[in-house]
């Protein structure tokens, strides 16, 4: 470390020598809480890192929770909250800091929980409001912190409010959501009252026969879109929110809530909208406003977290809902990485070129108020290792360690999903009745039943790449039957039949683990700042298979050497570049210093410059 002590070198030091004694700390949650708690005790912006004012959830490794896959307490074959409450030593083990539980509300399951009924009250299938106590006080317990689902840009068509609007268009919940006349078409026949299509297939809008008008649903039928230009709406939502946090809930990842304002006057797409139509539905009028209203009425009370989920949002619109000067969300999911290799929903090759340079546009276009996310997987996608690795029994290993230390070295918070950390795979689909996702069904019917636009081996093919039944499929946590997700005899989606090599009992049991690696990973990062607020350069950004970068914080500088092949490469660091001393090696090798590194399939490497 360069002795040169600037007043904020001098901090760093500080914050560096109590992060050096972190051993004093006994885990990375409580030297992450540790880290950004002293660093906000004395939260006057002077005390910036970088540029960067500290805040935990900036330091976060979260970790995704879909619970009707984690793992099942009861044995009726569906997750449950005493299965996760059940395993929160292996997370701490892990050493993730927040935990992000996908819906866990009173749902019809028309789309797994993302159509609420009741957002006050716990599915039944996941158990009872005093489970969920029991969960949130062992992660607190365990230094950990909790941020839930909010889905509120639409509910379930068996939420009361909409029970209610549904009856009559003078009903007091008729504006609650988006209703609308038809309109007659040009063969007299009525027609929806625009030409929306809905993400899963069809049109957006449903017709009613009860008030004879259409209701907006940019997702499935049984997902009505909120009307949140009703400020009654607004307030219920706010309600809602300060109803868990005023439990302990640590904030909020909020689901698709770019599209929450609509287009004034709904007119029909054209044809070059219709390509990406979220980017529409994403680009109302008033999201600003309603999130600032949202923040000052109900985050900045809290100390609290929220990530939005911001499908249709590009890099350039990024700032605008996360620079902390605005105040709206600490953060966004963008899908420009994650979204490398698909067209809509055909999966596409990709090149790690194309990769690297949407984390160098993402460097280049976020300024220092502002917080990014990193993640390649999460219940909407497709397993990591197998879309961005190589799942072959040969790789496997190594490359799902490569995409660990990626993710946990790049500029912004890290999230793993559940399995991650194992290296689970997709799963090998066979047909159409293998899969249980809303959004493979309606394309299904209508690509290949309907339209006739797609073959059916071509539908099942892409979705056996793209399908997100890939990561749904039930956590293996040992080699007994059904990898011990559940005691009963019929889990609600297929085990992958690989558990019996790969499961969390022979990962958490062997030391060189992809588990033991990513917890080594983790540790690693909570007491290297550079990791999380350091400056990030790719050293070579146009070679194809090796992705060479730095992070760098007030002259500590660690270099990350990945290659991205199933070959081995002999790679001559750029520039005349030696390479430091080894921190991590994703196959525990290490040939000392040097300019040419002779790099294995998938090694991944860390030197501290
Ligand atoms: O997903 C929104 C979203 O962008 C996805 O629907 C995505 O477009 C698609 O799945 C890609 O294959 C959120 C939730 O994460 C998802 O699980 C829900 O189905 C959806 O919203 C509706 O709530
Ligand atoms: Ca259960």
């Amino acid at each position: 470390m360069s002795l040169k002590i600037s007043r904020n070198t001098f901090f760093n030091s500080v914050l560096a020598t109590c992060l050096f004694l972190t051993p004093l700390v006994s885990t990375a949650q409580e030297a992450a809480t540790s880290q950004s708690s002293a660093a906000v005790s004395n939260s006057s912006s002077a005390k910036l890192i970088n540029g960067y004012e500290p805040k935990w959830w900036k330091e976060a490794v979260v970790y995704q929770i879909y619970p009707r896959s984690f793992s099942d307490s009861n044995g009726d074959g569906i997750g449950d909250l005493k299965g996760i409450t059940s395993h929160l030593d292996y997370l701490q083990k892990l050493g993730v800091n927040v935990i992000w539980l996908s819906p866990h509300y009173d749902s019809p399951n028309a789309d797994n929980g993302y159509d609420i009924r009741d957002y006050r009250k716990v599915m039944a299938e996941f158990g009872t409001m005093a489970d969920f106590d029991a969960m949130l006080a062992g992660i607190k317990q365990r230094h950990m912190r909790l941020i839930v689902d909010l889905v509120v840009n639409h509910s379930s068509d068996e939420h009361k409010w909409f029970v209610e609007s549904r009856k009559s268009k003078d009903n007091p919940y008729r504006n609650y959501y988006i209703w609308r006349p038809g309109k007659t078409g040009p063969d007299g026949t009525m027609q929806p009252p625009n030409n929306y299509p809905s993400a899963f297939s069809g049109s957006a809008w449903q017709f009613d026969p009860t008030t004879k008008e259409y209701y907006l649903h940019i997702f499935a039928v049984k997902q009505p879109d909120l009307n949140w230009d009703n400020s009654k709406v607004r307030e219920e939502v706010f309600s809602l929110m300060r109803f868990w946090l005023d439990k302990g809930v640590d904030g909020f990842r909020m689901d698709v809530i770019p599209l929450i304002s609509k287009q004034p006057g709904f007119p029909d797409l054209t044809p070059e909208q219709m390509r990406n139509p979220f980017a529409i539905y994403a680009s109302g009028p008033h999201l600003t406003e309603y999130l600032q209203q949202m923040n000052r009425e109900v985050l900045s009370k809290y100390d609290d977290m929220s990530v939005g989920e911001a499908a249709g949002i590009t890099l350039a619109q990024e700032p605008s809902l996360v620079d902390d000067r605005r105040h709206e969300l600490n953060e966004i999911f963008n899908f420009d990485a994650i979204r490398v290799n698909r067209e809509g929903r055909k999966f596409v090759p990709w090149t790690l070129t194309q990769l690297k340079a949407i984390y160098t546009a993402h460097d280049k276009a976020l300024t220092k108020h502002d917080w990014d996310t990193v993640f390649l997987s999460n219940h909407d996608n497709p397993r990591v290792v197998s879309s961005f690795g190589d799942d072959s029994d040969k790789f496997r290993v190594p490359s799902a360690k490569l995409l660990e230390t990626m993710i946990l070295t790049l500029r912004g918070t890290a999230y793993l999903y559940q399995g991650d950390e194992l290296g689970m795979t997709n799963y090998p689909f066979k047909t159409i009745n293998d899969f249980n996702d809303i959004e493979a069904h309606n394309g299904y019917n209508d690509e290949v039943l309907t339209r006739h636009s797609s073959t059916e081996e071509a539908y099942i093919e892409n979705l056996r790449h793209m399908g997100r039944d890939n990561s749904r499929t039930p956590m293996q946590w040992d080699s007994s039957p059904n990898g011990g997700f559940t005691a009963g005899s019929k889990p609600w989606l297929a085990v992958n039949p690989n558990y019996e090599t790969i499961n969390a009992a022979q990962e958490t049991a062997d030391p060189v683990s992809v588990y033991n690696y990513t917890a080594r990973m983790i540790a690693f990062r909570a007491k290297t700042p550079a990791f999380v607020y350091g400056d990030y350069k790719d050293l070579d950004p146009q070679h194809p298979h090796i992705f060479a970068y730095t992070r760098t914080l007030n002259g500590e500088s660690y270099l990350v050497v990945l290659n991205f092949s199933s070959d081995p490469v002999d790679y001559e660091l750029p520039g005349g570049l030696k390479a430091g001393k080894l921190m991590m090696d994703d196959y525990g090798g290490d040939e000392g210093s040097t300019g040419t590194l002779h790099l294995k399939a998938w090694e991944a490497r860390i030197y501290q410059q």
